[in-house]
């Protein structure tokens, strides 16, 4: 019984040591969704990261080249450079990241 409450400490220390203030800030905050429209300029496989030229994303920012990240590894291997997209941008505190992409014609 002891052992396992000790083991139960560790996991939770190690579970604290992994998460850095900002991430588990983020992780409370609220998930809020854009419409995004643009293009694929580049995409960095290690990162899973796009770089977008992106059309004015109403109520986030003005139109612009960045990146975006995509969580899902899936989702980044149906896509290639040159293809213009639609998708959510979800942003949550001072992350974001993109789903629900549609390639248009
Ligand atoms: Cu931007």
């Amino acid at each position: 019984m002891e052992m396992k409450a000790l083991l139960l400490a560790l996991a939770l220390l190690l579970t604290a040591c992994t998460q850095t203030p900002r991430e588990q800030a983020n992780s409370t905050q609220p998930i809020k969704t854009y419409q995004l429209t643009g293009e694929i300029v580049a995409m960095d496989a290690p990162t899973q990261v796009l770089t977008i030229k992106h059309e004015d994303i109403k109520g986030w920012m003005d139109a612009m080249t960045m990146g975006f990240p995509i969580k899902e590894k899936a989702e980044f291997e149906k896509l290639k450079p040159g293809l213009k997209i639609t998708a959510d941008v979800n942003v949550q505190g001072d992350d974001f990241w993109l789903t629900k992409i549609v390639s248009k014609p």
